[in-house]
């Protein structure tokens, strides 16, 4: 068994045929050496063994990060120096770029360019709280008296964080860069069918000069290493990101023990385009708002609002558009649209496509398995537009998690602002306008963690991210998510002259 920090990873290379679980600053094997495969979704094949990691692997590791805690320097260290290693982590990354990029296609058969982005924001997750824990500190607080009071922000403590994947190295980085820069230790729960990128972000931090114990990762199932973590009474945290269904199962095993608890879920986004809109504009925004990332995003903007007087308009230009959409090998700059994450999403995506056209809904386009050159046994899907849709049928209400839009038409501010509420969800929503006083009434109306008005981009670091009502709560990728790695202590003090005797005996 050598350690990370023995292995000098300066140069990785691309794809290893066998990657570890991280426990203590070490690449282990599980206890029961037992390995899984994961494969490309664009072709099929297998990309790399994985170690299959069980209870007693996430007891090793809970173990790892609890001393790494209670006893190790990560926590204690001037937040100078944790925030230069961050930015070491960062700058490796960076070294490291067409590595991660190239790794996390392999895994996820998402589209170069999307990937490229994703590994961008990643990199630059790191440097954001680099900075950011600087300047997180407490308060001093007007007290009567001779009394003084401030208040500290300490470390949370050992963080089980679970993640999907959709954005493998992206989440996990959202999730690692705030806790480890607060002084948390983190037991990382990559999903299993994508634990790559995740595994090589932990060994990066190491050679960053990360202490042992305070990053691990533990691949393995979530019904048994994700259930472990969260049920767990030395892990402090659970932050969670995945669907609701298994977000409300973690709330619920992790309230045994009131661990804090962070869930960002899933989502239904509305995305509005007024009559005055830019349209050329609000086509290209709504085609990157749903297609991107194959259209596997918690925020990707799924429930379409076109007023009636524009629709045709809008639609004309947006059918052309998507239909314009290459689907095709991931690595090419030109590919828009990457492969669904496996046949059984594929299959959930097609089901929903199915139960759309027995309600009645008509398919504009798309609405079924894509065939792709020299990709045969991929996963892939047609770019779908539904219409004739109304908020009774399940392609309405629930989350898709595919390459699929479904359009209808408004006539009335207040009437759409309603169907966009008209949602268990609240992540995500966009609105097209050119007037901005409009913008900014409906955007302060809509029942959404994030509002983007004329824009296709959702977050940038800094920019709190997460849901309303059933998408969860918390908030990533912003200041205010240190607070939610952190405790605030008050304390207390009496500096005056004459000794207090507040019982009077
Ligand atoms: P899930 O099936 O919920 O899985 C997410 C993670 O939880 C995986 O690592 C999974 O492990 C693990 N897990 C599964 N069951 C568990 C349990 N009982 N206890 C603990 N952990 C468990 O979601 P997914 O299919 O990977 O991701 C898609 C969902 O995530 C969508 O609903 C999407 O909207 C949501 N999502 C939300 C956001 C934000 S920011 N709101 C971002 C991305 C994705 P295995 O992989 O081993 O099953």
């Amino acid at each position: 068994m050598s350690t990370v920090k023995e292995q000098k990873m300066e140069k990785l290379e691309t794809k290893r045929e066998m990657y570890h679980l991280i426990i203590n600053g070490e690449r282990v094997e599980s206890v029961s050496g037992e390995t899984f495969t994961t494969y490309n979704p664009a072709t099929g094949e297998p990309v790399a063994e994985v170690a299959k990691g069980t209870k007693e692997d996430a007891e090793r590791a809970i173990q790892a990060a609890r001393q790494a805690f209670d006893y190790g320097k990560w926590r204690h260290f001037p937040v100078n120096k944790r925030a230069r290693i961050l930015n070491k982590i960062a700058s490796i990354m960076r070294s490291r770029f067409n590595e991660l990029v190239e790794l996390e296609i392999l895994d996820t058969g998402k589209a170069l360019t999307a990937a490229q982005g994703q590994v961008m924001q990643a990199i630059e997750d790191f440097e954001f709280y680099a900075s950011a824990i600087v300047g997180h500190r407490g308060t001093v607080n007007n007290m009567p008296g001779a009394f003084h009071n401030f208040t500290e922000k300490e470390p949370v403590g050992v963080c089980a964080q679970i993640i999907p994947w959709n954005y493998p190295l992206m989440m996990a980085a959202w999730k690692i860069a705030p806790a480890i820069a607060a002084g948390c230790s983190v037991v990382v729960k990559p999903a299993s069918l994508t634990p790559l990128t995740c595994i090589v972000l932990a060994e990066i931090c190491h050679e960053a000069g990360v202490p042992e114990g305070v990053v691990n990762v533990v691949t393995g199932s979530g019904s048994e290493v994700g259930n472990y973590l969260v049920e767990h009474p030395f892990v402090d945290k659970v932050a969670f990101t995945g669907s609701t269904p298994v977000g409300k199962n973690i709330m619920e095993k992790a309230s045994k023990t009131l661990k804090r608890v962070t869930l960002e879920l899933g989502g239904k986004s509305p995305n509005i385009i007024f009559e005055d809109a830019d349209i050329d504009a609000a086509v290209n925004g709504s085609l990157f708002g749903i297609f991107y990332n194959t259209g596997q995003s918690c925020e990707a903007r799924s429930r379409l609002y076109v007023h009636e007087s524009v629709y045709d308009q809008f639609m004309e230009k947006f059918v052309e558009k998507t239909k314009k959409l290459k689907l095709g090998n991931p690595f090419e700059q030109d590919t828009h649209v990457g492969a669904i994450i496996s046949r059984e999403q594929l299959e959930v995506v097609d089901g929903y496509v199915k139960s759309a056209i027995e309600e009645g809904a008509t398919i504009v386009t798309g609405g079924k398995e894509a065939k792709v050159e020299g990709f045969e046994n991929g996963f892939w899907y047609e770019p779908t537009i539904i219409a004739d849709v109304n908020h009774q049928m399940k392609v309405v209400k629930e989350e898709i998690f595919g390459p699929v839009v479904v359009v209808m038409k408004f006539n009335d501010e207040k009437e759409v602002i309603k169907l966009a509420n008209d949602s268990k969800y609240g992540l995500g929503s966009a609105i097209w306008t050119k007037d901005h006083a409009r913008a900014i009434r409906v955007a302060k109306q809509i029942q959404a963690g994030i509002v983007m008005i004329n824009s296709p981009f959702s977050a940038f670091p800094g920019t709190p991210f997460g849901g309303y009502k059933q998408s969860g709560f918390g908030r990533e990728l912003c200041i205010e998510t240190l607070d939610l790695y952190t405790e605030t202590k008050s304390i207390l003090s009496y500096y005056g002259s004459r000794p207090l005797n507040p019982f009077g005996v």
